[in-house]
């Protein structure tokens, strides 16, 4: 029969995406187990046409799943993904705990696909979604120019932080709905929004936030750490030069990113686009003139990964600038995981 699945952390951001995904996918699963923590279990939830009760994440849910999909905290992750290995599944994880594992293929179907075989621990990784968002651009210029060095700034949205993060923002932004002096006086918009900035250490209202993530060695994020050390992994160049700076801003689903790419041939802006044109998961929209860029509200709910504004830099013909952005639930977490499992279950259905 078809391999079954479990999506643990049904309920979450990305698990909700990953429902509503399933019902839309070709249909490649046996049975679908929905799984969560205890406070959701009972819920009933939508998925592939069925409505489905999620089950509290255990050993006996996990019994007899040949996939198990994760979008759950990296500490969850870390914890239940070896133990669902440990019962016979092929665990596919969305959480930052085995990305950086010698032993976990960190994997993106467009670039690597390969990779998915080689899973000694039986865990293949998901990619972080300011990654994704950017790195099916990336792959197929570098590909044609043999990229060298990755100048980035992202423009994240607040669901990357969750729904506690999408619940943030909107309760913000009804607080100030209507005041036209915010934004004009110093101090203004913190005292509107007040003190609960839940995930973040700002007002994402009417503010850009110039950090995602935790604080590392000198000065980074983890956020930018992720950029760099999961962009290197996946293109595997392990000496890529990558410098991110990565910001929030108020926008609910849609990350995007300012890429300076610089490569060891000269580009001309019409390659890149003819080379991403042809490139799978990536639509390109670049007419300034006709005002057709890359925005989240355009791109949000869709698959790809939309690019444009590409120029060739100005100072190094060696060097595009462009900007991407994509729906950093669907490509950038909830779609990438639900393919990779696809090329699990392919391979499991052929056996
Ligand atoms: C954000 N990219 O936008 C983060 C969320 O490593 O999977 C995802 C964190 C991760 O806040």
């Amino acid at each position: 029969g078809l391999p079954s699945l479990a999506v643990v952390g049904a309920t979450g951001a990305v698990g909700t995406v990953m429902c509503e995904l399933l019902s839309s996918r070709k249909n490649v699963w046996g049975e679908i187990r929905l799984l969560a923590s205890a406070r959701s279990a009972g819920r009933k939830v939508y998925c592939r046409g069925e409505e489905l009760t999620v089950q509290e994440l255990s050993s006996s849910s996990l019994e007899g799943v040949d996939v198990a999909m994760f979008d759950v905290p990296d500490e969850v992750s870390a914890e239940w993904a070896p133990r669902a290995v440990a019962l016979g599944a092929v665990a596919v994880d969305n959480s930052a705990a085995f990305r950086m594992d010698r032993d976990v293929p960190l994997v993106v179907p467009e670039i690597n696909p390969e990779q998915v075989r080689n899973r000694p621990k039986g865990i293949i990784a998901n990619a972080n979604c300011t990654t994704l968002t950017m790195i099916v651009a990336i792959g197929p210029l570098h590909r044609e120019y043999g990229l060298r060095e990755l100048v980035l700034s992202s423009y994240q949205a607040v669901s990357g932080a969750g729904q506690v993060g999408v619940d943030t923002l909107h309760d913000q932004l009804s607080k100030i709905a209507g005041d036209r002096v915010l934004g004009s006086r110093s101090g203004n918009v913190r005292q509107a929004v007040g003190d609960d900035l839940g995930p973040f250490p700002a007002p994402m209202a009417l503010n850009v936030v110039p950090w995602a993530g935790s604080l590392r060695d000198a000065g980074w994020s983890s956020e930018e750490l992720k950029l760099r050390n999961e962009s290197r992994k996946i293109l595997g160049l392990p000496d890529l030069k990558v410098s991110a700076t990565c910001v929030r801003v108020p926008v609910v689903t849609g990350h995007s990113v300012a890429v300076h790419a610089v490569f060891g041939a000269e580009v001309t802006a019409e390659g890149a686009r003819e080379a991403l044109r042809n490139a799978p998961s990536v639509i390109l929209v670049d007419d300034p003139a006709a005002g057709e860029f890359p925005m989240p509200i355009d791109a949000v709910g869709t698959d790809p990964s939309w690019v444009g504004r590409i120029r060739r830099a100005m100072d190094d013909p060696r060097a595009l600038d462009l900007f991407v952005t994509g729906d950093n639930l669907r490509k950038g977490a909830a779609l990438n995981t639900a393919q990779i499992a696809e090329l699990v279950a392919a391979e499991l259905t052929a056996k």
